[in-house]
């Protein structure tokens, strides 16, 4: 017996390699002479897989055995990247698999490599939720991640002559070894149909959902091992099955085909992830993605409370369901739905419960963005939850007409029901009414919030507002992303940093260290060398790592401004083209992002910066000052290389449409100065580090909101900016598309004539900004005691901290120790 259970949970090499070896004959079926990298890839993740087992299944024991309030966070994305690594370094067996697989002939690095990263996100708030699921882990707090399993993520970008091609994500083509499924943990979903009253045993009116369809939701788990715990939480993702004895008895008449066709119509719910992340196109398919999941999940919580012996009436002291953006805010609906019809409490009961368990956090202030259904579309999917959400409505506005008499124009503007042009049903109102907490993301985000979208709401409960500055986890963007920081902090301060990223604080006492500084500088070398040779392997473009790194890497968006980076380079270009001699440091412009693939702008973006790449770094009267490049397919695993490597992180956002930012504190724990607008959690950024140590230029959101109500009008900045002018007609010639006048004159004219996220008006300020940034790149002893202390102050910016706050100001949330004995 010991030997058996050495091989699965030994943490020495030796127990570990049998573990491989094992995995590789009896889990995957492999000769070891045939066995390829993606073999013991998958060997070594199920021998790590394992070794999680008894800490994951000891954790859901002790919480359930300890009758703890659980953190529920629903989210419809989770970027969760290569898991691998992470639970190495989780469960401290680094070293011990370095040495497993070199006995056998293998290098880590390689392995490690060969794992299909889960994209199941488009960006931010993806990756939010990933970093927020580490974080609970590793604090010991009882916490469920539930979201959805997608077939293919987030699409993988390739570039072809310069443009954004999309190829599906088959990240599970190989079988996924993280995951269990759980087949015996499903759920039936309804969709569509109509209601029916009927009366009770009692003689009690009840309503009854008589669907169109109804889908199984399957549960799959995953391990998520917290830092130098035992708590090994669990994300649980759904995915849609056909109810198969449902389909063949609506198709009795014997037409086989068309069942099997219903079958798939039905598995097509959790095919594919929604690759946009702004402008929320209301479709139909989204829509059954959302209620899917959220009504599998509180299916799921009930059950467990049952389980438990746990009245229904105490459902808001055993859960806290956090809801990601809108995106699950059916839930509010759904939970009374549960409560209500399934559960025979009355309303009033149901509702004290839905408002006590929920919570609501906001991302975005673009009203482009906000969620909202036209009104028959949702009747005719969720037609019980629209009679639900009219009564929840009736109740509300009631609530606001007591406490505004006669103001029936708040009354139009708070109603769950828009009523401009086509009716809808409005999410974020949905979600704000049926929390009892609602937060925003960033200092500045929640202000802008309680002042604008959510104003009403916000003067009739202000007390459920409150900030949660986002965060980011020390462990994925710091521990392993840069092993060469990771060593010097280990050796300069201990450890403790890794769970208290505060202790960075205590770099401050080396900053005038000059060894220290030579050593910083060393490693931030290495690590644009590193970057330096994925990006010539990528794209062929040579950087030279004494260069300053000068990156923007995040999603593609008019609002996050990567033209204005490109109006910079172009200014630089001009100005070296007409002055070789010109005294400027060399840089080299890094970017990377995905555009949603029907976001017409933002792919002429990327064409742009691949076009002015083009030019620039094969002419040689600028290629010795200015080289650019486009990271292809830019996700959680090449993040890991940029971040580190960066010299300058570019946070330029037109203030007020960022809503927090959080690849802004990855460049900052990386040591990277930021140039940046006052905009999101920029703000707390400067706060942290001091004006002197953050290159700040740009209208205030206050100045953008006001230049927008006076009507802002591009063409003025263009009069009085001859450069500004010569660049963009530079961008409108052809010059960067051998000619053709055509491919770039929509992004020009949408700058020239209407300049939506006032592009022109900080031009200038932001390329005397860069002046500022090259002056302070000539001091190498100066600028790296700024990187340095940029480090030293980002303990704020974990997600530890942020996950705190939630557990304390939202959710009434216990840490509970999980020992694992063994
Ligand atoms: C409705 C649907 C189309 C949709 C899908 C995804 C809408 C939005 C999104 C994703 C939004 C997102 O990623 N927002 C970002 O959230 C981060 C975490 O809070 C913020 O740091 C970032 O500023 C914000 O843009």
């Amino acid at each position: 017996a010991a030997v058996g259970a050495t091989v699965r949970v030994g943490l020495d090499p030796a127990a570990l390699q049998q573990g491989i070896v094992d995995h590789l004959r009896y889990s995957i079926g492999q000769l070891p002479a045939l066995a390829t990298p993606a073999h013991y890839y998958r060997a070594l993740a199920l021998a790590v897989r394992d070794r999680l087992q008894d800490r994951w299944i000891r954790t859901t024991e002790t919480y359930f055995e300890q009758e703890r309030k659980l953190a529920c966070y629903l989210s419809a994305e989770f970027l969760l990247g290569p898991h691998l690594a992470n639970n190495l370094l989780n469960l401290g067996l680094e070293e011990a698999a370095r040495g497993a697989l070199a006995a056998l002939g293998q290098d880590l690095d390689t392995i490690i490599d060969c794992e299909p990263e889960p994209g199941l996100g488009n960006g931010g708030l993806g990756r939010l939720a990933a970093c927020y699921l580490d974080s609970l882990a590793t604090l010991a707090y009882p916490a469920v991640g539930y979201g959805i399993r997608y077939e293919f993520g987030i699409f993988a970008q390739q570039i072809r002559d310069g443009w954004q091609i999309e190829r599906t994500d088959k990240w599970l083509h190989a079988g996924n070894p993280w995951e269990i499924a759980k087949p015996d943990i499903c759920y039936e979903v309804n969709w569509g149909g109509h209601t029916e009253t009927y009366a009770d045993e009692a003689g009690l009116q009840r309503v009854r959902w008589v669907p169109f369809r109804v889908v199984k939701g399957l549960a799959y788990d995953t391990p998520i091992q917290g830092f130098g715990v035992d708590t090994c939480n669990t994300l649980r993702l759904w995915s849609a099955e056909a109810v198969e004895s449902f389909d063949f008895q609506a198709f009795n008449t014997g037409d086989y085909f068309e069942a099997v066709e219903a079958k798939l119509r039905s598995e097509t719910v959790t095919k594919v992830l929604y690759p946009n992340d702004e402008p929320a196109i209301g479709k139909r398919l989204r829509l059954a993605q959302q209620y899917f999941f959220v009504s599998c999940s509180l299916q799921d919580m009930l059950r467990i409370l049952d389980l438990a012996g746990v009245p229904v009436e105490r459902f808001a002291e055993r859960y806290a369901v956090q809801l990601n953006d809108t995106h699950p805010s059916i839930g509010v609906a759904e939970l009374m739905r549960l409560l209500i019809d399934e559960r025979h409490l009355d309303w009033d009961q149901a509702w004290a419960i839905t408002v006590a368990a929920f919570g609501y956090t906001n991302h975005t202030l673009l009203p482009e963005a906000l969620e909202t259904w036209s009104l028959p579309l949702f009747r005719e999917c969720l037609p019980r939850h629209l009679e639900i959400i009219f009564e929840i409505n009736r109740r509300f506005l009631d609530q606001v007409r007591a406490r505004f008499p006669g103001d029936e124009a708040r009354v139009a503007r708070m109603s769950l029901i828009g009523e401009v042009g086509d009716k809808q049903v409005r999410m974020a109102h949905l979600a704000s009414v049926g929390s009892h907490a609602i937060n925003g993301v960033a200092a500045l985000h929640t202000d802008l919030l309680e002042n604008s979208v959510l104003a009403d709401f916000h003067e009739l409960w202000p007390e459920r507002f409150s900030n949660k500055t986002n965060g980011v986890t020390p462990r994925r963007f710091l521990a392993l992303a840069n092993p060469g920081l990771r060593a010097l902090l280990d050796r300069t301060l201990g450890t403790d940093w890794l769970v208290d990223l505060t202790a960075l604080r205590r770099l401050e006492a080396h900053i005038e260290d000059p060894a220290f500084r030579s050593e910083w500088r060393a490693i931030k070398h290495a690590n644009k060398r590193r970057l330096a040779d994925y990006i010539a392997t990528q794209t062929g473009v040579e950087l030279d790592p004494n260069w300053l790194f000068d990156i923007q890497v995040k999603r593609i968006h008019e609002y996050k401004r990567q033209h204005l980076n490109l109006l910079h380079i172009l200014t630089l270009y001009r100005r070296l083209k007409a002055d070789p001699g010109l005294g400027i440091p060399p840089r080299a412009f890094i970017f990377g992002g995905k555009a949603a693939p029907g976001y017409f702008l933002a792919k002429r973006i990327i064409k742009l910066i691949n076009a002015v790449a083009g030019t620039i770094n094969a002419d040689p009267e600028v290629n010795e000052r200015l080289k650019v490049a486009f990271v292809p397919n830019f996700n959680v695993r090449n993040a890991e290389l940029i971040y580190p490597a960066a010299d300058l992180s570019e946070q330029i956002s037109t203030a007020g449409k960022e809503a927090s930012g959080t690849g802004n504190m990855k460049f900052m724990l990386n040591g990277a100065l930021t140039i940046g607008t006052l905009d999101g959690a920029n703000v707390e950024i400067r706060e942290q580090v001091g004006d002197e140590n953050f290159f700040l230029f740009g209208l205030t959101a206050d100045e953008v909101a006001r230049l927008q109500r006076q009507g802002y009008r591009s063409a003025d900045w263009l009069d009085s900016h001859a450069e500004l002018r010569a660049v963009l007609d530079m961008i409108g010639s052809g010059h960067f598309a051998s000619g053709d006048s055509e491919v770039f004159r929509p992004l020009v004219e949408n700058l020239t004539d209407s300049d939506p996220f006032l592009v022109l008006a900080d031009y200038a300020a932001y390329v005397a900004c860069q002046e500022r940034v090259a002056s302070a790149w000539s001091d190498p002893e100066r600028w790296t005691r700024m990187a340095i202390l940029n480090t030293a102050r980002c303990g704020r910016f974990s997600s530890d901290r942020a996950i705190r706050e939630y557990a304390d100001e939202i959710w009434g949330l216990q840490p509970v120790a999980v020992s694992a004995h063994i």
